[in-house]
C-alpha cells in the first residue's frame, strides 16, 4: 500500500514523539487522528501483547465531554442502555443509536466529575450529534471535546508495570472500574478497561503536556517486564470478538445485530433514540445477526471491504474482519449473517478477493 500523507487535518497525539521513536511502521486514521497499529511486525506484536506488556496510543479514542446540570439526562437519550448502574467509579459500554435505532458509534461512557461525563468515542462524528441534540432540547450542558488522550496499558504484566508507576492500589481496580490516581502532582482517571482481550488499564491524559512524561515514565519503569510499544492487534481483536464500528457494523445496523442486546434495556425504549424500532425488531426478531465466523485454507488478505457470504448460491450476508489467528491456526473473522443462517455450524461460502472459500459460523469467538 502507499504511504500516507502528513497534514494537520490528520491529527497528532500528545504521544506521537514517542511513537515515533518507538519505530511505527504503519499508522490508520481514527476520528481524524493518528492511531498507530504496526511496531515490530503484526505477529511480533501480536505474541508480544499476550505474553508481556504495550503501551498504546489511543488518543484517537477522542471524548465527548457532556458537562452541565442536565449532561446524564441527554446522554441517556443517546443510548438504549439503562445508565442507573453508572457511578463516578465504574463505566460503561453504550451503543448509541439514531432515530431508526441505527448504531451511530459504540462508545466508553465513565464520569470524570460532578457534572462532567466522557463519551469515549469510536471513529464517527458523535460530537455534533450530541452537540445538536443539546442545542434543540435546550439542554443545560455544554458539549466539547477537551483536551484528553487516552493512553492504553495492555497485556498479562499490566497490572504490575501500572502498579509500579500510580501504586498498588490500581491492583484493585475492577473490570470497567474507575478511579483517580496520582502520578507526577496530578491525579489521572484510570480505568481497568481496553481494547484487547489481554487485560489492561486505560489512563485518561488531560493535558496534552503531560503525555510524553507520562510515557517515558512507563517505559522506564517497565524495562525489566519487556514493555513495548503497541496498539489495537487486528488478530488478538478477531479471536476476542472486540467489534470495530465503521469495520463490524454501521448505522445499517442496530445493535441488536451487533450482538449487544444485553445492553438495551425495554425501560429506556420509550425514550431514548431509536426506542420505538428497536422495540419493533425485539418482537419481529432481527434480520441478521453479528457472528464468529472461521474461514479455511491458508491465510486470508486484509479485509479492507465486505466479502459476500452465500449459502448455496444465495446471498446471506457478509465478513466485514478477517486476519490469520497464529494461536488458534485458522482465519478467524467477524461477520453479519442473514437469520436462518447464524446458527453455530452452518456452513458458507465467503467470496474473498483471491477467491471463494469455505467458512462456518461459530458457537462464539475464539477466548
Ligand atoms: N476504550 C475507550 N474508548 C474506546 C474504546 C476502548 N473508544 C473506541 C472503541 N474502543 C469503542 N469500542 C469498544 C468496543 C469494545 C469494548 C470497548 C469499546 C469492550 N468490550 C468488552 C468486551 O466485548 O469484552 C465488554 C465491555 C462490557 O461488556 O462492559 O471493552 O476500548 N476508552
Amino acid at each position: 500500500m502507499a504511504q500516507l500523507s502528513p497534514s494537520r487535518r490528520v491529527r497528532r497525539t500528545p504521544f506521537s514523539d514517542g511513537v515515533e521513536a518507538a519505530g511505527v511502521k504503519a499508522y490508520t486514521v481514527y476520528n481524524r487522528m493518528l492511531l498507530p497499529t504496526v511496531f515490530a511486525s503484526p505477529v511480533e506484536d501480536y505474541h508480544h501483547l499476550k505474553q508481556a506488556v504495550q503501551v498504546w496510543d489511543v488518543s484517537c479514542e477522542r471524548q465527548v465531554q457532556v458537562k452541565g446540570p442536565d449532561a446524564l439526562r441527554l446522554i441517556q437519550l443517546l443510548t438504549p442502555r439503562d445508565l442507573s448502574k453508572l457511578a463516578p467509579n465504574r463505566c460503561l459500554y453504550i451503543p448509541v443509536t439514531d432515530q431508526g435505532g441505527g448504531m451511530l458509534n459504540d462508545p466508553v461512557l465513565i464520569q470524570a466529575g460532578p457534572d462532567t461525563f466522557w463519551i469515549s468515542i469510536a471513529d464517527s462524528d458523535l460530537l455534533m450529534w450530541v452537540n445538536a441534540i443539546a442545542g434543540c432540547n435546550d439542554f443545560n450542558v455544554q458539549v466539547t471535546e477537551p483536551d484528553v488522550s487516552p493512553l492504553g496499558v495492555q497485556g498479562p504484566r499490566a497490572d504490575d508495570l501500572m502498579a509500579q508507576v500510580f501504586g498498588d492500589r490500581v491492583r484493585d481496580l475492577k473490570f470497567f472500574g474507575c478511579d483517580r490516581f496520582a502520578f507526577d502532582g496530578f491525579d489521572f482517571l484510570i480505568a481497568r478497561s481496553g481494547y484487547s482481550k489481554q487485560g489492561g488499564f486505560e489512563i485518561y491524559v488531560e493535558g496534552s503536556e503531560r503525555g510524553m512524561p507520562l510515557w517515558n515514565t512507563l517505559f522506564e519503569a517497565g524495562k525489566p517486564l519487556d514493555v513495548r510499544a503497541g496498539g489495537p492487534n487486528l488478530m488478538e481483536r478477531i479471536e476476542g470478538g472486540l467489534l470495530s464500528y465503521g469495520n463490524d457494523m454501521t448505522s445499517a445496523n442496530s445493535p441488536l445485530e451487533c450482538g449487544l442486546g444485553k445492553y438495551v434495556s425495554a425501560s429506556q425504549l420509550g425514550s431514548c433514540f431509536g426506542g420505538r424500532a428497536l422495540r419493533e425488531e425485539i418482537e419481529a426478531g432481527s434480520k441478521r445477526m453479528i457472528r464468529a465466523i472461521e474461514i479455511d485454507g491458508g491465510e486470508v488478505p486484509g479485509c479492507d471491504r465486505a466479502w459476500p457470504l452465500r449459502a448455496g448460491g444465495a446471498a446471506v450476508g457478509q465478513v466485514t474482519s478477517a486476519a490469520w489467528s497464529p494461536d488458534f491456526a485458522t482465519n478467524v473473522a467477524i461477520g453479519m449473517v442473514d437469520a436462518g443462517h447464524w446458527g453455530a455450524g452452518s456452513e458458507l461460502e465467503v467470496e474473498t478477493p483471491q477467491g471463494a472459500r469455505q467458512a462456518r459460523v461459530r458457537d462464539g469467538f475464539w477466548n
